[in-house]
C-alpha cells in the first residue's frame, strides 16, 4: 500500500501564524472557520481547551519526519486544545503520554497515522478522516451535495471515505480508478454509483470533484470550467496552474484538514 509520505518541506511552513492566514481562506470558502469546520464533522459541541492531547513522535520503519509531530501539535493548539509533543518516542512516548493523563494521543508510523481516544476507546486514521474532511468542505463550499452531481478521481482508503460522506448527503457519485479492483470493491458497496474509464467522459459537465489520485496527468484545463470546485488532499498536489487558476475553488493542504477531522471523529 503506497502510503503517502510527507517531508519536512511540505509542512516546515505550518506555524499558528500561518494556520489563521489559512483558516481566513477556508472561512472565506466554506463559510465556517476551522474551529466551527472541527464541530461540524463532530455534529456536536468540542470544549477543545479542556482537551489533553500527546503526538507521540514514532522511529519505526523510515522513521521520524523532523517537524511533522510539531506540525501536528500546532494544528491541534491551533484549535485550542493543550497539545504537546512528549520528549520520548515509541513505546516510551505513549508510557509519557499516559503518566500526563492524557484524553488523546495522535501517532503515526509508516501505514498508519491514527488518533486514540483514551477514554472512549476508540481508533481514527488519518486517511478515512481525511476522506471524509475534504467531502465535507466541498459540500460547505458547493452550498449542498443533494442530488448534485460529483466526481471522485481515486477510490483508495481516502475516496473511500470521501464517497461515503457524499452518498450520505444525497449526492449523484461517478468514480474513476485505474485500479480496476477499487471499482469492484467500491461497487459491491455503492452498487448505484456511475463509472467511467475516462474523466473525459464525465469532465467538465460534472463541476464538484474529490480528487485524491496522485497522478498529475490526469486533470487538464478542458476538463474544468470556472464553476469547478476541487477539494484535493493528494499530495503532492496533482494540478497545473493553469487548472488551478481557471477553477472556483480549490481544497487543499497537507494536513490541517486531516488532523483537524481525525480530532472531530475521535472526540
Ligand atoms: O513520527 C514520525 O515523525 C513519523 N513516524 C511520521 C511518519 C508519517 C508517515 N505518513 C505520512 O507522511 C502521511 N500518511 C501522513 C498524513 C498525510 C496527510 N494527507
Amino acid at each position: 500500500m503506497n502510503m503517502t509520505r510527507l517531508s519536512t518541506e511540505d509542512i516546515k511552513h505550518i506555524s499558528l501564524q500561518y494556520l489563521s492566514l489559512y483558516d481566513l481562506e477556508f472561512q472565506r470558502k466554506t463559510g465556517k472557520s476551522l474551529r466551527e469546520f472541527l464541530e461540524y464533522l463532530a455534529d456536536k459541541k468540542i470544549n477543545t481547551d479542556a482537551l489533553k492531547i500527546a503526538v507521540v513522535p514514532i522511529t519505526a520503519g523510515k522513521g521520524i519526519i523532523k517537524g511533522f509531530s510539531e506540525a501536528v501539535c500546532l494544528i491541534l493548539r491551533y484549535l485550542g486544545c493543550k497539545a504537546f509533543v512528549t520528549l520520548n518516542t515509541d513505546v516510551a512516548g505513549f508510557f509519557e503520554a499516559f503518566k500526563n493523563n492524557v484524553d488523546l494521543i495522535f501517532a503515526a508510523d509508516d501505514l498508519v497515522f491514527s488518533a486514540f481516544n483514551l477514554k472512549k476507546r476508540r481508533a481514527i486514521d488519518n486517511s478515512y478522516a481525511t476522506g471524509y474532511a475534504y467531502a465535507a468542505a466541498l459540500e460547505l463550499c458547493a452550498g449542498g451535495l443533494q442530488s448534485k452531481e460529483v466526481m471522485v478521481i481515486g477510490v483508495g482508503r481516502v475516496g473511500s471515505a470521501a464517497l461515503e460522506y457524499l452518498i450520505s448527503k444525497g449526492a449523484i457519485v461517478t468514480i474513476f480508478d485505474k485500479d480496476a479492483e477499487k471499482i469492484k470493491l467500491t461497487l459491491e458497496k455503492h452498487p448505484y454509483v456511475k463509472v467511467v474509464n475516462s474523466i473525459d467522459e464525465v469532465l467538465p459537465e460534472i463541476e464538484l470533484i474529490v480528487l485524491t489520485a496522485p497522478s498529475s496527468e490526469l486533470i487538464k484545463e478542458h476538463h474544468v470550467s470556472r464553476n469547478t470546485i476541487i477539494a484535493c488532499p493528494a499530495m503532492p498536489l496533482p494540478l497545473n496552474k493553469e487548472v488551478i487558476l481557471k477553477i472556483r475553488s480549490l481544497i487543499h493542504d497537507p494536513l490541517q484538514l486531516g488532523v483537524i477531522s481525525m480530532l472531530a471523529l475521535a472526540y
